[in-house]
């Protein structure tokens, strides 16, 4: 039976955005809060991707809250990049010490939101026929949340299970003796190939892009090496905060220009041997200038080649219709070295595609590939995909899925034009998948709830964006992007890897610094951009 309940604040989504959102709007601004989250559990990505070797590849320094003092000098990271289990339990840490499990209605989906003009609320209804009326609607509903998989036929005849990544059981998989395939090369089969390898009898990847994987060097912290990391908390947080992509990089040349090559090589192995997301930092023109570019791409196949002993294996896994960096780069542990193994193969379907599922396996290029398991690491629909699963209606109805047709368009990547009292947080237009998504998070929240804070002391009932500010934001966001090399990587960053959607780079590419910087020069004039009502 359906029943309406009453809010000033409807916030969708209990990862690490909507958690940090209900506790700001509920218990800084005073404000009746409710937070809807489909899952079971709060932790968003970290409690639906629970596949074998889910990590983070922002370092476990960087990648936590900072806003309360006490939370973080009492959390200790047991590694340098922590693993799914571990991030849970921090979410899990977060929820219980600021009591937001009492407002947090799990296994709840959102199914449509609609702006109401004359009351100015939106009405929120879920998949469990309640209906909730709210002056703000919160979507913390990240950006890699709506898988996809390819529409295969014969799925239903295939005997042996079909999981996608970010649907892993929460009990697991039992792989031990299996014949698993593995669908996709991206972050998220990079990190699950090697753990898979160990377990069962034999291990197919089906590739159809070889990416960029740097060595994560990942490590449990020695005794007492964290605790020594977090007493230097506020200098560490200054420089993530002040820097790019929300980690500090070591200072890099400007380019590979002008330096020989020991100089380059020099450059590129001290951040091979550090690992992670910092190689791309090896030359700050990395992303737009042929030279370094290719000097760092090169360098990577140099070491795929070092450490797959099979060169005709190896040459496959050398990425080359790409720039590095354009597609999302990858993070590995073991993956190459896992194609050493005899029950490890590789097969490109680059020319020969995935077909479809026989009872005994799937078949690509009329190949059958026999399989107990199947594993679609084939990826989301990304930013918008949450967005358009949802149906959205603003003002006099006007879907979101129409506004958006030809791409997204906001302002600031938080608020779209004729959806009044609407914020995204880590929406499209924004920089947050492009770096350390918590630095994002944060700063969204506090921007946003500062903003509602603003709008309730001034008495306004409603705000949305000036058409003109959401179509210069829109541009800029367009034009920064076609100063690098990322419209060329065939990437989730373009919407490539989903069939029909329209081809923007959707995410704000000049960096966090630069995008705090902007926020806040617009909080400081009262909000310019944006029509109060
Ligand atoms: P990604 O990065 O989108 O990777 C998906 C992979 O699946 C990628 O290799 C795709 O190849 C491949 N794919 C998708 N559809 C198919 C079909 N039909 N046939 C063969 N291969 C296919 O998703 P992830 O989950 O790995 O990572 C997402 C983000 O999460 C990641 O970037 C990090 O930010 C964390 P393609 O490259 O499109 O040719």
């Amino acid at each position: 039976m359906s029943h309406t309940s009453r809010l000033d604040a409807v916030v969708v989504g209990a990862g690490f955005a909507g958690m940090y959102a209900l506790h700001r709007l509920r218990d800084r601004l005073g404000l009746h809060v409710r937070a809807l989250e489909a899952g079971r559990g709060v932790g968003g990505t970290w409690y639906w991707n629970r596949y074998p070797g889910a990590r983070c590849d922002s370092e476990s320094l960087y990648y936590s809250y900072s806003f309360d003092e006490d939370l973080q000098s009492d959390w200790t990271w047991s590694e340098r990049y922590a693993g799914q289990p571990e991030i849970l339990a921090y979410a899990e840490h977060v929820a219980e010490r600021f009591d937001l499990y009492r407002d947090i209605t799990f296994g709840t989906r959102v199914e449509s939101a609609a702006f109401d003009g004359d009351s100015g609320t939106w009405q929120v209804c879920t998949d469990g026929g309640e209906r909730i009326e709210a002056r703000y609607l919160v979507t913390a509903v990240g950006c890699l949340s709506a898988p996809q998989s390819p529409d295969l036929p014969g799925a239903q005849d295939f005997a042996g299970r079909i999981l996608h990544t970010s649907r892993w059981p929460e009990e697991g998989v039992d792989l031990d003796g299996k014949r698993v395939v593995i669908v996709g090369t991206g972050s998220t089969g990079i990190q699950l190939t090697p753990e898979v390898a160990q377990r069962a009898a034999h291990t197919t990847v089906l590739q159809r892009t070889a990416n960029f994987a740097i060595p994560s060097r990942n490590r449990p912290y020695a005794e007492g090496e964290f605790e020594a990391l977090r007493a230097e908390y506020p200098r560490h947080r200054k420089e993530a905060l002040a820097s790019a992509g929300g980690f500090p990089l070591p200072a890099a040349p400007e380019s590979a220009e002008g330096l020989d090559e020991q100089q380059r090589r020099t450059e590129m192995d001290q951040r091979w041997r550090d690992g992670g997301l910092v190689f791309l930092g090896a030359f700050a023109d990395a992303l737009f200038n042929r030279t370094s570019n290719e000097a760092m791409s090169e360098y990577v196949r140099e070491r795929i080649r070092e450490t797959v002993q099979d060169p005709a294996t190896a040459e496959l896994l050398c990425p080359d219709d790409h720039p590095i960096g354009s597609k999302r780069i990858c993070v590995e542990s073991g993956y190459h070295a896992a194609f050493n193994r005899d029950d490890v193969s590789l097969v490109s379907v680059r020319e020969n595609p995935v077909e479809g599922f026989t009872r005994a396996g799937i078949v690509a290029g009329g190949t059958e590939y026999p399989a107990d398991v199947v594993v679609m690491a084939t990826g989301f629909d990304a930013m918008t995909g949450p967005y358009l699963r949802m149906d959205l209606r603003g003002r006099g109805g006007v879907r979101l899925a129409d506004r958006w047709e030809q791409g997204p368009r906001t302002y600031l990547g938080v608020a779209t034009a004729e959806f009044p009292n609407l914020f995204m947080l880590t929406g499209p237009g924004s920089p947050s998948v492009l770096g350390n998504v918590m630095v994002s998070i944060e700063q969204h929240v506090e921007w946003v709830s500062d903003y509602i804070a603003h709008l309730e002391a001034e008495g306004v009932r409603t705000t949305e964006p000036e058409a003109s500010a959401e179509q210069e934001w829109t541009d800029h966001v367009a034009e920064v992007a076609s100063f690098t090399f990322y419209p060329e990587g065939g990437s989730w960053y373009m919407g490539d890897n989903t069939p029909g959607k329209p081809r923007t780079f959707m995410p704000y590419a000049a960096g966090m610094d630069v995008y705090r910087q902007r926020c806040a020069e617009i909080a400081e004039q009262g909000y310019p951009g944006f029509a109060h009502a």
